[in-house]
């Protein structure tokens, strides 16, 4: 079995994944991610101005899902509209993206700031909408920053790799202290993550590695409501891309008008269960256990269960709006250990590039 626990040495060089060290360090760059966030959270607001505003969301991939994940909770703490769109959609469809009435503000979330689609999407807000745009991205000097009026840059959860990993989760936390200062609340249950982000990376990295060596599983299904959509999207993604896998995500309840008929022994379902649903989504996950797929649950407490394969207790007593980044890491192992499983490199991700430009 090829090792990829390279941080020891213990692999040889070439066995060692850059990935997986991005995926370890994530706690580090989540600290960071916080203090610049929150550093610039006056001028955001500012900008944002006292009147009330919705917001637009938009990012491509990674970063579209993670808008889709931001403007649920910034519906729910700002009871104010709050869309996302991937950049294609308000660069093709601009009428239909951004039509909604009232003033509104762009946030465009890029991790490279270089993607053509987002560039295009600021160009037609600022032609059709008008109003602030902010940028959430990891590397400075680009265009996006250069288009946008205020950009939160987080250099440190750029990853070399071209698979987002810690650059997803380091954003997506940018975007939850921008929410938290717009609803004027506090970031304290944000500022745990970092220590509870290690926590969790040192429990459970057994059951990532049984559960994406483990070859029964021809497909995975994540399964994810409200803002969890986002971030079973992006767990969908990120196993696809690392380890050319059949993934696919779905609303929690949704899998069973329909999606459903595809589980059977093959299958891995991982359900990202919310405080707010947990009964009901826990009813979903004894169905699909019942048809005979493996169960893997990210609970947000240890109240009893029905029979799970796998729970995984996410640590801390977080509120559901700011437990977000503590459901992707292990999934993020998952997909290198299967990715090593099948013979791939997880560092070279087939058919994908980093940054996608259409000029
Ligand atoms: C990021 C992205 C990734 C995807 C692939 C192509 O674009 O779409 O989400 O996994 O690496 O690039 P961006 O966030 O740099 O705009």
């Amino acid at each position: 079995m090829t090792s990829i626990e390279g941080a020891s040495g213990t692999a040889a060089p070439e066995q060692r994944s850059q990935t997986l060290g991005e995926i370890h360090s994530q706690p580090v760059a989540w600290a960071q991610a916080l203090d610049a966030a929150w550093e610039q959270a006056p001028q955001i607001t500012s900008l944002w101005g006292p009147a009330p505003r919705g917001a637009i969301f938009t990012g491509c991939g990674s970063s579209y899902y993670l808008g889709r994940t931001a403007a649920s909770l910034f519906q729910e703490r700002l009871r104010l509209a709050g869309s996302a769109h991937p950049g294609s959609d308000i660069m093709l469809y601009p009428a239909m993206s951004l039509g909604a009435p009232g003033p509104s503000a762009l946030v465009a979330i890029s991790r490279s700031g270089e993607t053509t689609e987002i560039l295009r999407a600021v160009e037609a807000f600022r032609h059709d909408a008008g109003g602030p745009v902010i940028a959430i991205t990891c590397h400075t000097g680009t265009k996006l920053e250069a288009a946008a009026d205020v950009s939160v840059v987080i250099e440190s959860a750029a990853e070399v790799s071209p698979v987002a990993t810690r650059s997803f989760t380091s954003m997506l936390l940018v975007a939850q202290v921008l929410v938290t200062a717009l609803s004027k609340g506090s970031i304290a249950g944000l500022a745990t993550l970092p220590a509870l982000g290690e926590r969790l990376l040192a429990d459970h990295g057994a059951v990532a590695r049984e559960l994406g060596t483990d070859r029964r599983f021809e497909r995975l299904f994540f399964l994810g409501g409200g803002a969890f959509f986002g971030l079973a999207c992006e767990a969908m993604l990120v196993v696809k891309e690392t380890s050319l896998s059949h993934s696919e995500a779905y609303h929690f309840l949704e899998f069973r008008h329909g999606p459903m008929t595809l589980v059977d022994e093959g299958a891995l379902v991982v359900g990202f269960v919310s405080a707010a649903a947990r009964d009901h989504e826990l009813a979903v996950l004894a169905d699909v256990r019942e048809l005979g797929a493996t169960v893997l649950a990210f609970l947000p407490d240890d109240a009893p269960t029905p029979q799970i394969d796998h729970r995984i207790v996410l640590p801390g007593q977080l509120a559901d709006v700011d437990r977000g980044p503590l459901y992707l890491p292990i999934v993020q192992l998952i997909a290198v250990h299967r990715a090593v499983a099948k013979g791939l490199d997880p560092d070279r991700p087939t058919n994908l590039t980093a940054v996608i430009s259409l000029d």
